[in-house]
């Protein structure tokens, strides 16, 4: 298959006191403002924007807790590119509807509350449907799958089914593979080896390996935060080469610069 040209980069903005990576730097809405519009200088084309950690072992934040985090973020980039909000819950998710975000990005996929089909229908925005194996609690505990790669395009397309009998409107729907979601470093792999797998179900993909532990896993080098860029940029390229049409990153600038060197050395190639 041909790569996308343009694949979305979706800057990552969490709002929380406790992400693996950038946890408590943007806690302060000023601070994530202001993170917010470098993002967007550097070429984010969305904003993910969160208010509750999803890292391996985190505590769940409350609704109102997380409105009060993302909403005043939200409602202030909201005019000035596309927003994603990062919750499982239908109350934020509504929430920031209301304040400007178009997108609603589910680590949960729409299965994390009775009502979040239906909210996501009745909100007409895009969804983000990711797979994950238990919840952030325990999910790193023991993933187990016999194969993990149909199981998880199994699982995404039931899940879009769902959607769909819900009312939201295939063309909103985007698949997510849940990178470091109760997977092992073989299942990460595996996962971003055999995205055709998830590209075949005829919706656009989303895959965010940006700084995530698989990375220290395979090099073996002790790194963390930031120094997790290069894999990050490698995960980023890998994904979009196999079709994926959006990447969730921590480092827009160094994955925007990277995917233009790809797109200027593809069109070389086709000018032969
Ligand atoms: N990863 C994280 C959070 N949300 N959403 C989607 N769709 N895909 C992902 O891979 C994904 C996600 C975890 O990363 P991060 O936001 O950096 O950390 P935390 O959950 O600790 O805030």
């Amino acid at each position: 298959m041909t790569p996308p040209l343009h694949p979305l980069v979706m800057g990552i903005l969490n709002v929380t006191p406790d992400s693996f990576s950038d946890g408590g730097r943007y806690l302060d809405a000023a601070a994530a403002i202001a993170h917010g519009e470098r993002l967007i200088a550097e070429g984010a084309d969305v904003l993910d924007i969160g208010g509750e950690s999803t890292r391996p072992g985190a505590d769940p934040v409350d609704a109102a807790e997380e409105i009060g985090r993302v909403i005043p973020v939200i409602a202030a980039l909201a005019g000035r590119t596309r927003i994603s909000v990062d919750t499982m819950k239908p109350a934020v998710a509504r929430a920031a509807v209301a304040a400007g975000a178009t997108i609603w990005n589910d680590v949960a996929a729409l299965a994390g509350s009775p009502e979040s089909l239906s909210a996501a229908a009745e909100l007409g925005c895009g969804v983000v449907l990711m797979h994950m194996q238990g919840d952030p609690r325990t999910m790193q505990v023991a993933p187990d799958y016999d194969d993990v790669v149909a199981e998880v395009a199994q699982f995404l397309d039931a899940r879009a089914q769902a959607a769909v009998a819900a009312g939201v409107a295939p063309a909103r729907i985007w698949l997510d593979p849940g990178i470091g979601f109760g997977k092992t470093r073989a299942h990460n792999l595996e996962l971003l080896a055999h995205l055709d797998w998830l590209t075949a179900l005829g919706f656009p993909v989303l895959v965010g390996a940006s700084r995530k532990s698989f990375i220290e896993h395979v090099a073996g080098d002790g790194s963390a935060g930031r120094g997790r860029l290069g894999g990050s940029v490698a995960a980023a390229l890998a994904a979009v080469r196999a079709g994926a049409a959006a990447v969730r990153v921590h480092d827009v600038a160094a994955t925007v610069q990277a995917l233009a060197v790809e797109r200027a050395i593809a069109a070389a190639r086709s000018d032969v």
